[in-house]
């Protein structure tokens, strides 16, 4: 199936980045965080009630984000990607990761759903900071052009970039097979993408060690993890 797919799309959820060090928001919050809920700080209610917070959280995770590495999953997208393009096939990767380890793995066609921790912006007036490799000074970390600075993540409650949402609905039209790795598929509208994928009639393989509520929407569900499974996958088909 993914050997002779004329357009294969991806949605990938934090599991793929499990095995490069980088927690899933499913994962209890160890250390420093322990005492606090993701989904409450992934919020403009968490970051008005205590920026420096939820940016000190923000910027603790760009860090751990910058000295990851690509795991063999990634990698083996990357190379699934060239296969597929370079016999004249289309391939397209959404990722509800912010960690920007798809790209840096060699993976051309990224989509992010859900933004990036590396990307920040003012919160007056909407411009693009880079925070470059060192830690903020100070938290909240004030905008250069007034206001804060917030990351360009998207919040729960807040819109997925315009851009993407169309790309994923021209994608969902034309998609082939439809590859859901990683994710708990809990988060909408992304996960919603794997049901829309079976209605218009892809084939739809999930990769997961575990169960997830929309196990049952895929053909194959391949229970394990993303850097045992991609590569064995990447290697038979191609
Ligand atoms: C929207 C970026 C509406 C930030 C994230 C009430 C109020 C407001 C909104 C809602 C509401 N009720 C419902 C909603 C909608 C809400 C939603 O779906 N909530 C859920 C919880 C019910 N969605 C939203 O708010 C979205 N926006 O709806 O806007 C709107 C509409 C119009 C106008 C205005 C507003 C925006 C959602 C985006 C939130 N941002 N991330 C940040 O990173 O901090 S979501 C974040 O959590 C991730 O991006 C991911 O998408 C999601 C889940 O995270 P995890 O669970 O950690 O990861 P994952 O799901 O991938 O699970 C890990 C999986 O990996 C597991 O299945 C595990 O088995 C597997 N795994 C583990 N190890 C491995 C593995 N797999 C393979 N290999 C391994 N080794």
């Amino acid at each position: 199936r993914l050997a002779s797919a004329r357009h294969c799309m991806v949605l990938t959820g934090a599991g793929i980045s499990a095995e490069s060090g980088i927690r899933t928001f499913r994962d209890t919050m160890e250390g420093l965080w322990k005492d606090f809920d993701p989904a409450a700080l992934a919020t403009q209610e968490g970051f008005d009630a205590a920026p420096a917070l939820v940016t000190r959280w923000y910027d603790w995770r760009r860090l751990g984000c910058a000295q990851a590495q690509p795991n063999p999953g990634h990698i083996a997208l990357a190379h699934i990607e060239s296969a597929l393009t370079g016999r004249g096939g289309a391939f397209d990767l959404f990722t509800q990761n912010v960690d920007g380890l798809h790209q840096r793995a060699g993976s051309r066609a990224v989509h992010e759903v859900h933004g990036s921790i590396a990307r920040w912006r003012c919160t007056k007036t909407g411009r693009e900071f880079d925070p470059g490799p060192e830690a903020f000074a100070e938290f909240p970390p004030p905008s250069p052009w007034g206001g804060l600075l917030r990351p360009g993540v998207v919040w729960f409650g807040e819109i997925l970039p315009q851009e993407v949402l169309d790309r994923a609905e021209q994608v969902l039209d034309r998609c082939d097979v439809f590859l859901s790795i990683g994710t708990s598929s809990q988060v909408y509208p992304a996960a919603g993408f794997m049901e829309l994928a079976a209605v218009r009639g892809a084939f739809v393989i999930e990769v997961n060690p575990m169960e997830t509520p929309l196990t049952r929407t895929a053909e194959i569900s391949l229970r394990g993890r993303a850097g045992e499974i991609m590569p064995r996958l990447a290697e038979a088909a191609f």
